[in-house]
């Protein structure tokens, strides 16, 4: 279909809506203190527009909601866990398939059955939970990613590369045989949803393979990555989207992917890996922490919903198009209204550059989390903390992590919202913007041992 004559409109039209709560500033007061200045643990009734993950919120659709009642809820050797099998294999290119109930489970038992205590996984900046996963196995975590994905100003096309000298000097430092895998991301989320290249997906393969390596992908995003891919790498641009996610994934041994996000469901993901061995190991893991090996996590309907979700990420590349565009929209609104955010703009939502709106505060003192607050407080906008919070306390000092990037995400639901609460969302930030040096500290009133930014509680600094 000849699309140059129209912008990124969506390619689908709405069915059904389900209602959402406008509340008043006092309300929402009470909300967020009762709620310890954690969006997360906001009730989802006080908000209105939920930007605070596109993982599990995408809207399903007609086809996806009907083959839910095609679920073949069978324990062992379910129809539905062998359609599946076909379209991961189908899509993504992987023959083994293992399910589980959400991305961290296979995170959980890739992490199990590959990393021995002592190990190094090097990988292209750590992600919540798939590094608390690496060093639960007894792995160290080494950031490998280049440094211009620490740099909010740098407009580098493929922020989420891998450094091959810092790649190189990890496996010299330790030596190959304590690299189990390196664990490569695309489209990274921490650092604003930013792609890596084909290139550099080839040059990790090819430099890993003889040294027996293991590449593996965390292809959450993969899809989102390879519209990047097309949009901005030579040679890509005359490529369909689905050719270029097989393509990326030709040079990996295999992935965990979280189908929450671009697979279009609201719960489910998996573990595919080439190697047989390795996918038995990984189903002794399955049946112990998961379920049988033929549902894993899911239920015969979750299964069939996620392979047609599989099936649409990647069917026509308008699809991708209108999302990666209308999240573009909204960070184009922000860049024009002088508000700092990470730029490229990513593929799954904005990243404001909380360190430099409120540079007034230390990183100590949370300044995205208490941005995070205050846009929820204006207009009901529900971001979240990604920065200090969210990298922790190293394992080994017991000290707090300080991460280059202090960043609020706004992430987008897929096939949710409309150009309008893109427009919302852009008028609120713009106003708390105006009034940031109004925005106060905060301090922890309680801070949880592992992955603290979930259920932490704030209090303001006087
Ligand atoms: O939330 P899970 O367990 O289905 O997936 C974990 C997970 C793994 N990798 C990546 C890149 C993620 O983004 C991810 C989950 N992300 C969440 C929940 C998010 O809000 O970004």
């Amino acid at each position: 279909m000849d699309t140059s004559h129209r912008t990124w409109a969506e390619p689908w039209k709405i069915k059904m809506v389900e209602p959402i709560r406008m509340t008043s500033r006092g309300e929402r007061e009470t909300a967020i203190t009762e709620a310890g200045y954690n969006t997360f643990l906001l009730k989802a009734d006080d908000v209105y527009i939920d930007l605070l993950t596109d993982s599990g919120t995408s809207a399903m659709s007609d086809r996806q909601w009907s083959a839910l009642m095609l679920g073949d809820e069978s324990y062992a050797g379910s129809k539905s866990f062998y359609k599946l099998v076909d379209a991961v294999h189908e899509v993504y290119g992987y023959e083994e398939l293992i399910p589980t109930h959400q991305g961290r489970g296979a995170e959980h038992i890739l992490s199990q059955i590959l990393i021995s205590d002592g190990d190094v996984v090097p990988g292209n900046m750590y992600f919540t939970t798939t590094r608390y996963h690496q060093e639960r196995a007894g792995g160290r975590f080494v950031d490998v990613i280049i440094d211009e994905a620490h740099d909010p100003h740098s407009l580098h096309p493929f922020k989420g590369n891998i450094d091959m000298a810092k790649l190189r000097s990890v496996v010299d430092e330790y030596g190959a045989e304590r690299v189990p895998y390196v664990s490569f991301e695309t489209n990274v989320n921490m650092a604003g949803g930013q792609p890596v290249s084909m290139a550099n997906l080839r040059e990790v393969y090819e430099y890993c393979q003889p040294l027996g390596v293991l590449v593996m992908l965390d292809a959450t995003r993969a899809a989102e990555n390879a519209y990047f891919i097309q949009q901005r790498e030579y040679g890509y641009q005359d490529r369909p989207i689905s050719q270029i996610l097989r393509e990326m994934t030709s040079f990996s041994d295999g992935a965990t992917v979280s189908s929450k996000k671009d697979n279009l469901v609201n719960i489910g993901g998996f573990l595919a890996v080439r190697d047989p061995k390795l996918a038995r190991q990984a189903r002794a893991m399955l049946v112990a922490f998961e379920g049988l090996h033929t549902y894993g996590g899911m239920s015969g309907r979750d299964m069939e919903a996620l392979a047609v979700g599989i099936r649409e990420m990647v069917d026509t590349d308008d699809h991708i198009r209108c999302r990666v565009g209308q999240v573009e929209y909204l960070g184009d609104a922000l860049i024009k209204a002088g508000v700092p955010v990470i730029r490229p703009i990513g593929g799954h939502g904005v990243f404001l550059d909380a360190a430099t709106i409120l540079e007034h505060l230390p990183q100590d003192r949370f300044p995205a989390q208490a941005l995070t607050a205050a846009i929820y407080v204006d207009s009901g906008v529900r971001g979240m903390e990604r920065g200090i919070v969210s990298a922790g306390r190293d394992p080994e000092t017991g000290e707090n992590r300080h991460p280059g990037l202090e960043l609020v995400r706004l992430t987008i639901p897929r096939r949710v919202y409309t150009q309008s609460h893109m427009d919302v969302t852009a008028e609120s930030v713009i106003r708390v913007h105006e009034r940031r040096e109004s925005i106060g500290g905060l301090k922890f009133a309680y801070e949880p041992d592992t992955l603290r930014f979930f259920q932490a509680r704030f209090e303001p600094v006087a």
